[in-house]
């Protein structure tokens, strides 16, 4: 009777299922074949108990995102859910992979529920921008209490099916959806078990109603780190509203909640960024179908602590990693780390206590590149310099096996230049991590010139395995983040010589949204790195050379752009500073002046635009949503605000090329003057988004 659901009767038992790949979301085909389906189940006489199933590789995995801020097409997914809970015969939801969001809100309109040992359950919204709009929030504190539920809600992470079956989410785990489901379904009406509607059954509340500190700690725990983020609070609003009123005004106020965020501007941007990850993956001009290679095995050169980070990565997808080092000692002080740094995450209830040391054994430490035979993907992280870089390659030549996709982790360095120290460069690719590499989702994959299309495919589907958020980018200093990175720095430096402090400037950054400011990074990275650096290329910059000169190396030397007290990464103002800036000034015969918060949120973010726009105009990236995903993935640009390109266009790109051309003229700095692209765009009064994809190979 519908494209995507479909309705079976195995004598008295209803088999509805939905089957609309990828992810049988719900949009208004399913929602609209849902409903018939059960109608047509309760209204058959011979029916006694309905399934609800659903075909391919999940449960429904949530509402169709895609619909969303478009006019709604009837029917409502309340008005399902609603036929659903009040059927006069009981309905079992049979949960496979991922019931997710609306997903797991159908399921939660169902009489029983029962999942497979591998499915996943969850309330994801929150990551959207959202919250449960479908009666998620009013059902599942019913059937799991309000503490297990915020956290999920709140914090958004899915549950397995034992957790769910512990807290009373589901009522059995079985074999297969269909027939699992099927053969509880029989249970329930050969023992006539009463059809449980969720929204009748507030015994669950009764301790939260009596002392709400237990669920007000529970939201204060999970709200900490979502400063700026509105989806959480009004979540946790919203599962309060489950507690203190009634079910139907619970549901009203949710409801309220749901279409204040789905029409607010941080849901978009969330949105807008959950599509652009998965777009990313999408590698433009290669041919189609092409696949990738086989990785069973990974080596890593280098146990310092970006390979050490790399190899957690991988070790943590149960992918076995050979760990290389030019000696012993190099490699047992690396290893030691990661078996620390896997401790403490257990030690936190991060991952499971037997953990440890089942990651730490698919970790195969060895000294000598000669080990590297069996791997299907090598990645060198050796010191950053060509000359090395060429050395090692080189030497992959000699030992890596034939068709092993060798990857650099520079952070900077030509790839092609690279390549060509190899008789292979069809197989040489940039894989770059970000610092700490076991935590950071981004992995730029830098496709050379000669790079093949299946080893670039081989490298984008392996970080996606791994639980990375791949970008494809072209060779070029700095790459994507890097090198909008460096504009930044740029004018955060120039900042300072015209009468801003690095407190004022990293506050204003921070306020916006990022985790650091660039000064506070600095200090983080170590400001030695780039002296010695300016040193060997003969360049100066006054005030932080000064701070060097002084001993201030950053976070490592207690002093830095910040003063740390001992043991603290808190970066505390240093009136020292002030001084060193005001006496370096009075000796350039610079005066100071005061700059505004508003100019140097400008300067901050709009040179990096304008870089991301002759980065998009090379096609260096191949398109607007690649550049935001390095962002959002790489360096902590605020989900909410989309990534740089997305909100360049809500700002209005006249208005960044106007101010940029200001900031050229008045501070003397032609690098300001507004790109070619920036600029026609500007002029024709389009956005980022208005772009076609394009990228360098097409
Ligand atoms: C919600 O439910 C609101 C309700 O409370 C209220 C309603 C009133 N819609 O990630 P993948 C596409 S909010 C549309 O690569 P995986 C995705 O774009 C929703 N499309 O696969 C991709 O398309 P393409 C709450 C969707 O195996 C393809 O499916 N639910 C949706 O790595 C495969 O996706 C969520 O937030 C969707 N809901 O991971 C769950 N989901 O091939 C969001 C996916 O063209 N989804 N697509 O690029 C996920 O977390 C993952 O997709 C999932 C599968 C874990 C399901």
């Amino acid at each position: 009777m519908s494209e995507v659901v479909k309705l079976e009767r195995h004598d008295n038992i209803a088999v509805v299922t939905v089957n609309s790949p990828p992810v049988n979301a719900l949009s208004a085909a399913v929602r609209g074949g849902i409903f018939d389906c059960i109608k047509s189940a309760i209204d058959d006489a011979q029916v006694q108990g309905i399934v609800l199933t659903c075909a391919g590789r999940t449960f429904i995995a949530g509402a169709d995102i895609t619909e969303f801020g478009k006019p709604p097409k009837p029917p409502g997914l309340a008005e399902v859910l609603s036929l659903m809970e009040s059927s006069p015969k009981p309905i079992v939801a049979a949960i496979h992979g991922t019931a997710l969001g609306g997903g797991l809100e159908v399921a939660l309109a169902c009489h029983y529920r029962v999942a497979t040992k591998d499915a996943k359950l969850g309330l994801p919204e929150v990551k959207l921008g959202l919250l449960p709009g479908a009666g998620g929030t009013q059902r599942l504190p019913r059937a799991v209490g309000p503490e297990l539920a915020v956290k999920m809600i709140v914090g958004g992470d899915p549950i397995g099916a034992d957790a769910a079956l512990k807290a009373g989410l589901i009522d059995e785990i079985v074999e297969g959806p269909a027939s699992g489901g099927e053969a509880f379904a029989r249970k329930v009406v050969a023992e006539k078990r009463p059809l449980r509607k969720l929204r009748d059954d507030d015994s669950k509340l009764a301790a939260a109603k009596a002392d709400r500190s237990i669920f007000t700690n529970a939201v204060a725990a999970l709200t900490k780190k979502s400063r700026g983020l509105e989806a959480p609070f009004a979540a946790a609003d919203a599962v309060g509203a489950a507690i203190d009123l009634p079910f139907d005004e619970g549901l009203k106020k949710e409801r309220e909640g749901f279409l204040k965020l789905m029409n607010g501007e941080q849901s978009k941007a969330q949105r807008y960024a959950f599509f652009a990850g998965r777009e990313a993956a999408k590698i433009s001009g290669v041919p189609e179908g092409t696949k990738g290679r086989n990785v069973a095995r990974v080596a890593i050169l280098g146990a310092g602590t970006m390979g050490g980070g790399i190899a957690m990565s991988f070790a943590n997808a149960g992918i076995p990693v050979t760990l290389i080092e030019t000696g012993e000692e190099q490699l047992k002080r690396g290893m030691g780390i990661m078996q620390k740094n896997y401790e403490a995450t257990a030690a936190r209830g991060g991952i499971p206590a037997d953990a440890p040391a089942k990651r730490m054994a698919l970790i195969n430490g060895v000294v000598g590149i000669e080990n590297i035979g069996d791997a299907d993907l090598v990645i060198e992280a050796v010191f950053e310099t060509m000359a090395v870089k060429k050395e090692v390659f080189g030497k992959l030549d000699q030992y890596a096996k034939p068709g092993a996709v060798l990857a650099s982790n520079t952070s900077y360095l030509n790839i092609d230049e690279i390549a060509q120290s190899t008789k292979r460069p069809q197989d040489v690719l940039g894989m770059h991590f970000f610092s700490p590499a076991n935590v950071m989702k981004l992995c730029e994959i830098v496709r050379a010139d000669k790079t093949a299309p299946d080893a670039l495919v081989t490298a984008v589907s392996i970080a996606r395995k791994i639980a990375k958020v791949p970008a494809v980018v072209g060779v070029c200093d700095g790459f994507v983040g890097n090198r909008m990175l460096a504009q930044r720095g740029k004018q955060s430096e120039k900042l300072l010589f015209e009468g801003a402090l690095p407190q004022q400037v990293d506050a204003v950054v921070t306020k916006f949204g990022m985790p650091m400011g660039p000064f506070a990074m600095g200090d983080l990275a170590g400001l030695d790195i780039g002296w010695r650096s300016r040193k060997d290329r003969g360049i100066k910059s006054e005030i932080a050379d000064a701070l060097c000169e002084a001993g201030r190396f950053g976070q490592k030397t207690g002093k830095g752009y910040y003063k740390y007290e001992q043991g603290s990464r808190a970066a505390l103002p240093d009136p020292e500073v002030e001084k060193l800036i005001d006496e370096t000034l009075a000796r350039l015969g610079r005066k100071k002046r005061v700059v505004s918060d508003d100019e140097i949120l400008e300067r901050m973010m709009y040179p990096m635009i304008n870089e991301g726009a002759k980065i998009l105009a090379e096609g260096i990236a191949a398109r607007p949503s690649d550049i935001d995903v390095v962002w959002l993935y790489g360096y902590g640009w605020p989900i909410y605000r989309g990534g740089p390109m997305f909100w360049a266009d809500t700002v209005g790109l006249k208005h960044i090329a106007d101010r940029l051309a200001f900031y050229a003229r008045e501070t003397n700095d032609p690098s300001l003057e507004p790109a070619p692209l920036l600029k026609k765009l500007a002029d024709e009064g389009k956005t980022f988004a208005s772009l076609a994809a394009a990228s360098k190979a097409a």
